[in-house]
């Protein structure tokens, strides 16, 4: 039994240019995004009916649940799954300048600026070492939001987090555009980022 299905991205695979190309999207949503898929219902296969069960955002945050001969790949594909998800929707044609409302606030409250959770945002996520994620994230203890990197695929909800806002910087995400050129890469990603669903999570997270 095939849990998990690919989800359908919310707009063409050009939509995004020229900031992101149409060749990276296909492939990345096509080929990584299904190998994600792939291999979390594979693994899902070895657990309990009732992890099997378990809603994969909170599957993410009970890793302490699951086997250990599974938990990796329930950390990686698992992970993978749910963040490439997050990432496809929280992009958007024609996306881009600056939060309103209850997202900026939270910003201002914990960056002291759009430009300064802009920059730190930009920076870290650009020297994160290999493969990882860059995420704007609401912290349920602390009822503020954070930024935190994450590598490879494990997911911010793994540290009690609720991912709001995901940049993945694996070089499949940017390499046939951007090169070794991954502060580009980030820099137009700023063009297409969905605001909207930036403020959606965070009003359902808290
Ligand atoms: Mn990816």
């Amino acid at each position: 039994m095939a849990k998990y299905e690919l989800p359908k991205l919310p707009y063409a695979y050009n939509a995004l240019e020229p900031h992101i190309d149409a060749q990276t999207m296909e492939i990345h949503h096509t080929k990584h995004h299904q190998a994600y898929t792939n291999g979390l219902n594979t693994a899902l296969e070895s657990l309990s009916a009732e992890l099997q069960n378990m809603e994969l955002t909170k599957l993410l945050a009970s890793l302490d649940k699951v086997p250990e001969n599974v938990k990796g790949a329930v950390n990686f594909h698992g992970g993978g799954y749910d963040n490439h998800t997050l990432f496809w929707n929280n992009m958007k044609p024609n996306g881009g300048r600056e939060p309103g409302g209850s997202v900026a606030d939270a910003i201002k409250s914990s960056f002291g600026g759009f430009a300064q959770f802009k920059e730190k945002f930009s920076k870290d996520t650009g020297a994160i070492q290999g493969s990882g994620w860059g995420w704007l994230a609401y912290n349920p203890q602390s009822k503020k939001v954070e930024f935190t990197t994450m590598p490879n695929q494990t997911s911010p909800r793994t540290k009690g987090l609720v991912p709001l806002l995901g940049l993945d910087v694996w070089e499949h995400a940017y390499y046939l555009k951007y090169q070794n050129k991954r502060p580009d890469y980030i820099a137009a990603w700023w063009n297409v980022v969905n605001w909207d669903e930036v403020d959606k999570r965070l009003s359902k997270a808290k």
